[in-house]
């Protein structure tokens, strides 16, 4: 899977996409991730980017144009374009059954925007989904757009290894997980459930399941209904 990523500050993506699982699926080839800085494509002698609200109001906006220019150019880099989303409090909230939606894609371009947001025509012209993390306002769409792509990354086959499965985790089997123990047994007299411990398999899946529901029905209601 391609990604490209439209960003004004390309080194805030250095870090989280370089460790860990999806360090190893870039490695692989399984996520190839391209990032592109959006003040390349300005224009002017300024190389400006941003600009005053038209109506007024706090702060500055970011430009159709030069937004348009950095998509077209990322979009003809490769010989599929990629489904266009833009990062933003405005937007469809991100789910599981969206994160899965878009890894089923062979491509996306994710737009992160900064300041007030862009103009709302490139909105309206150019990007496919405007996607939400969750009801707070950021400085950026760089956290986001990290956010999306490794919740994507993970469902990309092979990218958890052989082993394990993204259905295994919470929310594909619309229930919390349940709590998870290792050694030592006993610390600072804090115990393991003795079910744990017990060797005996059908009692320990009867207690994780028990554990599963009883999680849901407490922190996460709204998943039972
Ligand atoms: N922002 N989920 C404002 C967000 C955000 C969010 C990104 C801040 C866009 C212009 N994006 N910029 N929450 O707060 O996606």
């Amino acid at each position: 899977m391609r990604v490209d990523i439209l960003t004004l500050f390309p080194g805030a993506f250095t870090g989280p996409l370089d460790v860990s699982i999806i360090k190893r699926a870039r490695e692989d080839g399984l996520l190839d991730l391209h990032i592109t800085d959006i003040r390349e494509f300005a224009t002017d002698k300024h190389r400006s980017v941003d600009d005053y609200p038209f109506g007024g109001g706090q702060g500055m906006v970011m430009r159709v144009d030069v937004l348009d220019a950095a998509l077209q150019h990322v979009q003809a880099e490769a010989p599929e374009p990629g489904l266009v989303i833009y990062m933003s409090p405005q937007g469809e909230r991100l789910t599981d059954a969206l994160v899965r939606e878009f890894a089923a894609n062979p491509r996306l371009v994710i737009v992160c925007g900064r300041y007030e947001g862009v103009d709302e025509r490139f909105v309206e012209h150019c990007v496919d989904r405007e996607i939400s993390i969750g009801d707070y306002i950021l400085t950026g769409g760089e956290l986001p757009a990290m956010v999306l792509v490794d919740a994507v990354a993970r469902h990309i086959p092979g990218a958890l290894g052989d082993a394990a499965s993204p259905e295994e985790e919470s929310f594909a089997g619309r229930l919390l997980e349940h709590p998870q123990y290792t050694r030592p047994a006993e610390y600072r007299g804090w115990e393991v459930p003795a079910v744990l411990l017990s060797g005996h398999h059908a009692n320990i899946e009867k207690w994780k399941a028990a554990q599963r529901l009883a999680r849901t029905r407490l922190r996460r209601p709204d998943l039972l209904e």
